[in-house]
């Protein structure tokens, strides 16, 4: 008899992959499972899989038997901006009358109005209310997620988010991965002088370095918010501080922030509505994961949609995520967005598993230890 923590058995189909690195275009289409299988659990990690009645060689506190059920990865969600006061149901008329999202942005609305109720929320408030959301991301089966600030736009209320996600993953099962989004807006008092508030995002650089309270530097390259030249710039200096980079890029206009992930070999890029394919292509040479947000188009009212089978016919790394947000994707169920992903983006089930689990993963530089099921993993962490 060998002894573990926790056996599961009768498991009709269990999600069995290599997840040491993203798979790329047709890599995506395999999902590789076993029949009929059993595992073992041992000081929180997988020590045994096997099939059929093998499980009776093993005792544990735990056995718990899965009735034929299926059996994956905890799914991982690689893009949301968990940490937020208050709520945009207000703006919902305005969306409704058809006023688009950048107008209701340089109005002061949007991020600007998050921004400005969240500078006034406590820190414990912010937790508090975080700490729902997560439980709210768990029940959809989610296990790891990525929180972003960029509600703050001061050095005040970034960290205070920032110290928030830190707190939310030590005392929340969810496991949270932290990005810096200080360049997320621009605030009312420097429009005009993007580059200046760029450099006093970057003042925090070293303190969020030093404290460990991000992994990513991110910023939101758009029509209005900030220019190409404005995000590589500041993603070079990112990057001169030790951070990866990220961008939100083409979620509106095409303005080539795919071309500019590329060069600055991203960890990943968002959204990508309106990447051309000479920017997939570009994703494809330099392995930047695609993470695509197909509920934010949906919440947007929008009828295009990200080219996910443009990107995987050109091997891109395709991940997919909730954007969870209060104004462009007010949602934790990472389920529904992988029903968007089929019906909108005609992804296959194969592609969509694989696109939360391994690519998730690695979008948030988490594939050693998130995303798949093998032994030596460890589940929990
Ligand atoms: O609060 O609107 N796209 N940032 C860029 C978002 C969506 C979140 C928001
Ligand atoms: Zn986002």
């Amino acid at each position: 008899m060998y002894d573990a923590d926790l056996v599961l058995y009768h498991i009709g189909q269990l999600i069995v992959q290599d997840g040491q690195k993203p798979l790329y275009g047709a890599e995506m289409k395999e999902l590789n499972t076993l029949e009929n299988a059993c595992l073992a659990i041992k000081d929180g990690t997988i020590v045994w899989i096997g099939k059929g009645d093998q499980y009776r060689e093993w005792k544990a506190k735990n056995m718990l038997d899965c009735e034929g059920r299926f059996v994956s990865p905890g799914l991982v969600d690689p893009h949301t901006h968990l940490v937020f006061g208050g709520s945009r149901e207000h703006e919902m008329s305005l969306k409704q009358q058809g006023v688009p999202y950048l107008e209701i942005l340089s109005r002061g609305g949007g991020i600007l109005s998050t921004v400005k109720i969240t500078r006034e929320t406590t820190e414990d408030e912010l937790f508090a209310k975080s700490y729902r959301h997560l439980d709210r991301l768990l029940s959809y089966g989610v296990t790891t997620v990525e929180a972003k600030s960029g509600y703050g736009l001061d050095h005040d209320t970034e960290l205070k988010q920032l110290r928030v996600a830190k707190r939310l993953n030590d005392k929340h099962p969810v496991r949270v991965i932290s990005t810096f989004l200080g360049a997320h807006a621009v605030p009312r008092a420097y429009k005009g002088r993007e580059e200046e508030f760029l450099t006093y995002m970057t003042e925090l650089f070293p303190q969020i370095k030093e404290e460990r309270l991000a992994d990513f530097v991110d910023i939101f390259c758009e029509t209005g918010v900030f220019s190409v030249e404005q995000a590589r710039t500041y993603l070079k200096q990112a990057i001169e501080a030790g951070f990866r980079v990220k961008l939100h890029a083409d979620e509106i206009d095409p303005l080539g922030g795919a071309e500019l992930a590329a060069e600055l070999k991203a960890i990943s890029a968002a959204h990508l509505v309106g990447s051309t394919h000479v920017g997939i292509k570009r994703l494809a040479q330099e392995g930047v994961i695609a993470c695509l947000l197909p509920g934010t188009s949906f919440y947007l009212g929008k009828t295009s949609h990200a080219k996910a089978r443009t990107m995987l016919e050109a091997d891109v790394a395709v991940a997919l995520a909730t954007d969870f947000n209060p104004g462009s994707s007010p949602t934790e169920n990472l389920q529904l967005i992988m029903s968007i992903a089929a019906i909108q983006l005609k992804m296959t089930t194969e592609e969509i598993w694989n696109a939360v689990t391994i690519n998730a993963a690695h979008a948030i530089g988490a594939g050693e230890r998130a995303g798949s099921i093998g032994v030596d993993r460890q589940p929990i962490w």
